[in-house]
C-alpha cells in the first residue's frame, strides 16, 4: 500500500494516524513538484484529478480526499474501529471532522501563506494573523464544547473524531495558538501526543515545519502554484488578504482548483 504525502498535511495526517492506529503496514512517497499544478507522477497524477495528498494506492485500488480514504480504511480493516458504534456518535465525529478539515484547515494554511511563504507582510501580516488568531479561538471554544467532560471528542475511547482534530490543534500550537494552558483541550493534545500513531506523525510534521524557512524564496522562484480553493480563499479574503490573491494572480503563483479557467 502507498500513500501519496506530504508531512505538513493535515489530510494526510489524519491518514496516517488511522493507518497507524489500525497497525496497517504502508510505503510514502512525495509527489514531485506538488504545489506546483504540474505534478505527473504516475501514478498519483492519473488517480487525482486533483493532483492533492493524501491520495492512496491499494492494488488496483486508487482513492483520494482523506474522508474517502479514511472510510474505506474503516471498511476494509474495521478492527479496530476508528468511528464510535452508535447513529448519533458516528454523525458527532463527522461533524467535527467537517469543521476541521473546511472552517480550521483554511485558517491553519492562511498562516503558512504567510509564515512559510511571506505573501504579507507588516500591518497587513498583523491585521490577517489578529484574524487569524480570533478565528482560531471561536474554533478551539466550539470543539472544547464538543469534548464536554470526556477525555476523548470520539465518546469512550481515541478514534475517528480524536484523529481528525489532532493535525490542526497541533498546527495551531506550532504557530503560537494553542489552547490555553491547563485548559481541557490542551490536556486533550497532551493525551494524544503520547499515542505512538500520533506522535511519530507529529514528529514527521515537526520536520517538515522546520524545513519551510526558505519555501518564500522557492514561491519567488516560480517552484509553487498554490491552490487558492474554497475555504482557504475564503479565508484570504474575508481575512484582510485580497490584495494577496491579487498579487498571486498577477505574478501566476497561485491557482484555483481543478478543472481550471
Ligand atoms: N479534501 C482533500 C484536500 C486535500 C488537499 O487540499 N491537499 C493539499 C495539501 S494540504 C494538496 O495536496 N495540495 C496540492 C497543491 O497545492 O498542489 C482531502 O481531504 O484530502
Amino acid at each position: 500500500m502507498l500513500l501519496y504525502e506530504h508531512p505538513l498535511s493535515s489530510y494526510v495526517q489524519k491518514v496516517k494516524i488511522a493507518l497507524r492506529e489500525k497497525g496497517i503496514d504502508f510505503a510514502v512517497e512525495l509527489p514531485k513538484a506538488l504545489g506546483s499544478g504540474t505534478t505527473t507522477t504516475a501514478p498519483f497524477a492519473a488517480a487525482n484529478p486533483r493532483v492533492e495528498v493524501p491520495t492512496l494506492i491499494d492494488g488496483d485500488t486508487r482513492i483520494f480526499d482523506s474522508t474517502v480514504i479514511l472510510e474505506y480504511l474503516e471498511d476494509k480493516w474495521p478492527t479496530p474501529p476508528l468511528l464510535p458504534a452508535s447513529p448519533a456518535a458516528r454523525a458527532k465525529a463527522r461533524m467535527i471532522e467537517e469543521i476541521c478539515d473546511t472552517h480550521y484547515e483554511a485558517i491553519n494554511w492562511g498562516l503558512g501563506e504567510i509564515r512559510f511563504f511571506r505573501r504579507a507582510e507588516g500591518a497587513l501580516a498583523e491585521t490577517m494573523a489578529a484574524a487569524a488568531a480570533r478565528q482560531t479561538a471561536a474554533i478551539q471554544a466550539w470543539l472544547a464544547d464538543q469534548l464536554g467532560l470526556g477525555d476523548w471528542f470520539n465518546g469512550d475511547a481515541f478514534g475517528w473524531a480524536d484523529l481528525a482534530v489532532a493535525p490542526y490543534l497541533n498546527r495551531s500550537r506550532y504557530f503560537d495558538l494553542a489552547p490555553a494552558s491547563g485548559s481541557r483541550l490542551a490536556r486533550w493534545l497532551e493525551r494524544i501526543r503520547d499515542r505512538p500513531s500520533v506522535a511519530r506523525t507529529f514528529a514527521e510534521f515537526q520536520a517538515a515545519a522546520d524545513a519551510m524557512g526558505d519555501a518564500y524564496k522557492r514561491l519567488a522562484v516560480g517552484s509553487y502554484r498554490r491552490e487558492y480553493r474554497d475555504h482557504r480563499l475564503e479565508w484570504m479574503i474575508k481575512s484582510g488578504g485580497i490584495q494577496v490573491v491579487l498579487d498571486g494572480l498577477s505574478n501566476n503563483n497561485i491557482r484555483f482548483s481543478w478543472p481550471e479557467g
